[in-house]
């Protein structure tokens, strides 16, 4: 794939393009980060003609084998060596191997919080050639039963903190899946996995289960909330986990590194990124179970970490603590991650001292990724001749009313000036493959964008606006679409919006998110329209809302309406409702409030308006 490319280029090309660019400031950054990608790219093809297929897996058991004794996992203060974990995962693959008949292809789905055991049973399936799909564990009751459907696997495992959410389940699961439980006493209906292992031979499982016929062949599903709907499987390939797990390394990180995971593993920054970019080093992770802004510098000067991964929420939260002295006596030198703001950025480097820290743009599911590898504070990357010649990606102007991107008379897209937010979108073809989602042909279609420039070109369409400043610089701007990011997360409106549906006072609901001082991403709110002659049952909302969604996607707020505006395509209109937020003083529409102490919405006054302005109240 590379190869070809590499000597099409050719030297002069390259040389004078490299005369031309010497003029310029970040060439140089370009060219070193580009070697890096390249040279990745080289060994990947070499591997390709030799006919050997080396996977995350292989890496992973040629560190066992070389280093077995070296510190893998620390968890909770026990420590996990590569040996360790290869020896505890091929426990789970023998468990399997005897008591059930899954085989190399079947998919399994995991629920699990972060634990060496989420590695144990992830590695320990993949020895058996079968597809993990990694579960939310935040979702509940239908969301849940909706995404084990969605991926039909052959057996569930659930970690022992989460047999308790299975219980309402359990009796609508496909009869076909087999439940197992990583605890000794199981609900009836369960296996005990846990029981069995404490037997299971820990002998290596014979390579030939997990070969991989192709890079291209399935490797994890990960769920993610695309722009619409619920939660839906993307498949993560060979390729992709190995292009994932080159990301800390890209970015300067060594064998040496201790990486610092506080960011859940069934997200692909965690998994394939956190854990896949510590096999590629052959380093050490600190597994956090969950992120904690007290814990965290302790944790750090604890364990001498030196890297850490993070999503823009985190680094806010850390800078919201209590200043204290010595807060710069740790050993982090760099920081991976994405979503912080060039404020927070500022700030934290300004407290906690010299830190790296190594913005990373990409989608799950998506074709793209970008990497700030200059150094430019807020910007998520830097784009250039180079770059364009692997990656395809557009900026294409949008129309925010209409919520769609603007095409001409001859029905064209067009690309967006410099300065100005588009919508990124790349191009799909051989070298950047876009695998889609699972089973449904519709939900991979939806994310595609067809004749965008040309007939039957294709594209991805990643629902970010990007703006790319003069010097190529790239900003993110805003999401647009069916859903909103708050805490971390993902939020699709249509599955706030089906939940509060069900209640039956409700005759419409449109969910979406907005800005709040202060705070990353957008809070959830939903503006409802209730039935003729019902009236509104403030805490009965409440309890549908908690029961039917994961926290974060709870609306903050609501807003109730006589009549809903619609766009001429009958999508519901929001571009305005967002506008407009969620100010007492600005909208004369009755508004209420999350109150969690309560356990009910209560009305939205302007006293708690400006407490929540002011920061007083934590949303
Ligand atoms: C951290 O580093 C210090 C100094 O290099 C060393 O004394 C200490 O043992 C290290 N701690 C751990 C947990 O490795
Ligand atoms: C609502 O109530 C009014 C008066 O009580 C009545 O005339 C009307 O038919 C009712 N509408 C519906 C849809 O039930
Ligand atoms: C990899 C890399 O160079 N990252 C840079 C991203 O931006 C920060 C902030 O200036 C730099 O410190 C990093 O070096």
């Amino acid at each position: 794939m590379l190869l070809p490319w590499l000597t099409g280029l050719g030297a002069g090309v390259v040389f004078l393009h490299f005369l031309q660019k010497l003029l310029f400031p970040y060439f140089w950054h370009d060219f070193w980060y580009l070697l890096k990608v390249v040279r990745y790219g080289i060994w990947l093809e070499m591997c390709r003609l030799k006919g050997e297929l080396v996977t995350v897996l292989d890496k992973f058991l040629s560190h066992a084998k070389k280093q077995p004794q070296k510190p893998f996992i620390i968890y909770e203060g026990d420590t996990y060596t590569y040996e360790d974990v290869d020896k505890m995962s091929s426990r789970v693959a023998h468990v399997f191997l005897n008591h059930s008949t899954l085989k190399r292809g079947d998919t399994v789905a995991l629920l699990m919080s972060n634990e060496p055991d989420f590695v144990h049973v992830w590695f320990g399936l993949a020895k058996l050639g079968c597809v993990v799909a990694f579960l939310n564990s935040n979702v509940r009751s239908n969301s849940l039963l909706h995404c084990i459907r969605s991926c039909e696997p052959r057996a569930l495992v659930v970690g022992a903190d989460l047999l308790g959410t299975i219980d309402e389940i359990l009796p609508s699961l496909p009869e076909d899946i087999s439940v197992w439980g990583m605890k000794d006493s199981v609900p009836q209906g369960v296996l005990s996995l846990k029981d069995k292992l404490s037997t299971a031979s820990d002998r290596p499982v014979p390579r030939s289960h997990h070969v991989a016929s192709s890079l291209k062949s399935p490797y994890l599903y990960i769920f993610t909330s695309g722009t619409t709907g619920l939660p839906k499987a993307a498949v993560i390939s060979q390729l992709q986990a190995l292009k994932g797990s080159a990301a800390l390394w890209a970015f300067g990180c060594t064998a040496d590194d201790i990486v610092y995971i506080p960011l859940p593993l069934y997200h692909s920054s965690g998994s394939l990124l956190g854990i896949g970019g510590c096999i590629e080093l052959g380093a050490t992770c600190v597994l956090k179970k969950k992120f904690s802004a007290s814990q965290f510098w302790n944790d750090c000067r604890k364990h001498n970490v030196t890297v850490f991964q993070y999503i823009g929420e985190l680094c806010r939260y850390l800078c919201k603590q209590p200043k204290r002295e010595e807060e710069k006596d740790h050993q982090v030198r760099l920081a991976v991650g994405n979503g912080i703001r060039s404020d927070v950025w500022r700030e934290f480097l300004d407290r906690f001292g010299n830190i790296k820290m190594c913005e990373l743009y990409g989608a799950t599911e998506g074709n793209i990724c970008f990497m700030n590898h200059t150094g430019k504070i807020g910007s998520i990357g830097r784009t250039n001749f180079f770059y364009k010649l692997f990656f395809t990606f557009d900026l294409i102007k949008y129309d925010f009313q209409k919520d769609e991107p603007i095409r001409n008379e001859q029905g064209w897209c067009s690309n967006v000036k410099k300065g100005e937010p588009g919508l990124l979108v790349s191009r799909v073809n051989a070298q950047n493959p876009f695998f889609g989602y699972v089973g449904n042909r519709k939900h991979t279609e939806k994310k595609l964008l067809c004749d965008v420039f040309k007939k039957g070109d294709v594209y991805f369409n990643t629902g970010d606006l990007i703006v790319q400043d003069q010097e190529d610089f790239l900003y993110f701007w805003d999401r647009i679409g069916d859903t909103f990011r708050w805490k971390g997360e993902n939020v699709a409106t249509t599955e706030v919006a089906d939940a509060i549906g069900m209640l039956d006072f409700i005759q419409e609901t449109n969910a979406y998110g907005v800005a709040v001082p202060d705070y990353e991403g957008k809070a959830g709110m939903a503006s409802i329209i209730l039935k003729p002659n019902k009236s509104l049952d403030l805490e009965k909302l409440y309890e549908q809302v908690v029961t039917y969604l994961p926290a974060y996607a709870c609306p903050r707020f609501l807003r109730i309406q006589e009549k809903m505006k619609t766009t001429e395509t009958f999508k519901l209109q929001k571009f305005q409702l967002v506008e407009e937020g969620f100010s007492p003083l600005k909208i004369s529409d009755p508004l209420y409030f999350m109150d969690n102490l309560k356990k009910s919405y209560v009305p939205l006054t302007k006293e708690l308006y400006d407490q929540i302005i002011l920061g007083e109240i934590k949303l």
